[in-house]
């Protein structure tokens, strides 16, 4: 098995169903990824034992997705040198802009690269970049992607002129 170079983390795995689109989004450009629940609140200490251990254990990026008081992306920068891509996921309440602030207001030295609320595919092609920055493949098949999007959209605009 290949050993995983992002990791997919989550408060809880009622975030999943928002989550899975990030994990989607690293499978369809082949990056080896782990999925786990790892809650800021419920295990604080696991949690600070995945951040701290992430990249030495050979992660290059963590992508992390909490909804209401969505502290886990924020506290994972907190003992990570590792980039982290926050998820605000959406609740019952509020819109997810609850989780939104969150993430998204980090103080001074302690980034969080934010996506919109419920963003978790953004959140993976996000992820897929920064490997892609060293990687000159990957960041072939990003390119190739960017083509598929601009493709889609000019025959859209050609179906609409027609
Ligand atoms: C957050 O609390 C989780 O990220 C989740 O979005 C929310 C609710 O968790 P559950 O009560 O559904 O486990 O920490």
């Amino acid at each position: 098995m290949t050993a995983p170079l992002v990791g997919v983390v989550m408060g809880s795995d009622s975030d999943w169903s928002v989550m899975e689109a990030a994990s989607q989004a690293l499978d369809e450009f082949g990056v080896p990824h782990e999925v786990d629940v790892v809650s800021a609140h419920r295990m604080p200490l696991a949690m600070v034992e995945y951040g701290s251990s992430a990249a030495a254990r050979g992660l290059r990026a963590i992508v992390a997705g909490a909804g209401g008081a969505a502290h886990l992306p924020g506290m994972l920068a907190a003992v990570t040198p590792l980039p982290v891509i926050g998820v605000p996921v959406p609740l019952r309440h509020l819109d997810g802009l609850d989780s939104l602030l969150s993430i998204v207001q980090m103080p001074a030295g302690v980034p969080v690269a934010t996506v919109s609320v419920g963003g978790a595919r953004n959140a993976g092609l996000l992820a897929v970049r920064v490997l892609a920055a060293a990687d000159p493949a990957l960041r072939q098949r990003m390119e190739r992607f960017q083509d598929g999007l601009r493709e889609a959209a000019e025959a859209k605009g050609r179906a609409l002129r027609e």
